[in-house]
């Protein structure tokens, strides 16, 4: 049975995944055969005894920037190797910012391809003749684009059916970013430096604690809403009121 989905990752530094691929709910994953994780070296698709894969810029200025040969024939070839061809991700910090939508939405693709940058960046002729999709995780810089690599397959893993045990499945669906930020958890010890665990939590009303839960939901999303829209809200919980 194929693999629900395939990932292909042209990288410098394939070594740089090893522990992330080695972890449990992935290389669980793998090994059920639910996901297939390709890395590749661009570098083998390197020209000449050096196989070189960076030079100095035109026009001058600071770094190395990735030649465009390499990187064009590396992501062909695989391309190439496999059926479906693939949706072409490059990571770049100026793509469209992921989030869980854009998620869903890729883990429904059967295969991904994945290109990580290093050095300053891409020749832009890279971007011209592979035109790809290009993700960002956020607004700062990286080293490269592997760490975001590694996000998204550790985010869109995680929604391919039988990846996850039953429990962590049903946690995520009531509560994945969209609906709503999660509760606060507690475990033992009952009371920890002076903090208690609050007392709806120990008498076992369960209909109680789904409504305390909800609501702890609702305020926290609320919180991060105004904190990212700049808004002055200040969100008291019920207990503190009177
Ligand atoms: C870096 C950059 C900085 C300012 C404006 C545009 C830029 N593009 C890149 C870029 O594509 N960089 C390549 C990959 C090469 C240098 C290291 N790379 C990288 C990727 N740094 N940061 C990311 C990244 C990727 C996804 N989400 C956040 C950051």
């Amino acid at each position: 049975m194929a693999p629900a989905l395939r990932v292909d990752v042209l990288t410098l530094f394939p070594g740089l995944f090893d522990g992330f691929l080695g972890e449990s709910i992935l290389s669980r994953a793998i090994a059920k055969g639910l996901v297939d994780v390709k890395l590749w070296n661009f570098r083998d698709w390197a020209e000449g005894k050096h196989h070189q894969v960076d030079d100095r810029p035109y026009g001058g200025g600071p770094g190395m920037v990735l030649m465009a040969p390499p990187l064009v024939a590396a992501a062909e070839a695989v391309a190439l190797m496999a059926e479906p061809v693939g949706r072409l991700i490059a990571m770049t910090p100026q793509g469209t910012r992921l989030n869980q939508s854009k998620v869903r939405e890729l883990a429904g693709e059967p295969r991904l391809i994945l290109v990580c940058g290093r050095y300053e960046g891409f020749d832009e002729r890279i971007l011209e003749t592979l035109c790809p999709e290009q993700i960002s995780i956020g607004d700062y810089v990286l080293s490269g684009g592997e760490v975001a690599a590694m996000v998204v397959i550790d985010a869109v893993m995680r929604l391919i059916p039988g990846v996850l045990g039953d429990a962590e499945s049903a946690i995520d669906e009531s509560f994945s970013p969209e609906v709503g930020l999660e509760y606060p958890h507690y475990t033992r010890p009952r009371e920890f430096r002076g903090l208690p665990v609050p007392e709806v939590l120990l008498n076992g009303d369960h209909a109680a604690i789904e409504r305390w839960r909800r609501e702890q939901s609702r305020m926290r999303t609320e919180a991060a809403h105004a904190h990212a829209t700049g808004a002055t809200i200040t969100v008291v919980p019920p207990e503190r009121i009177g």
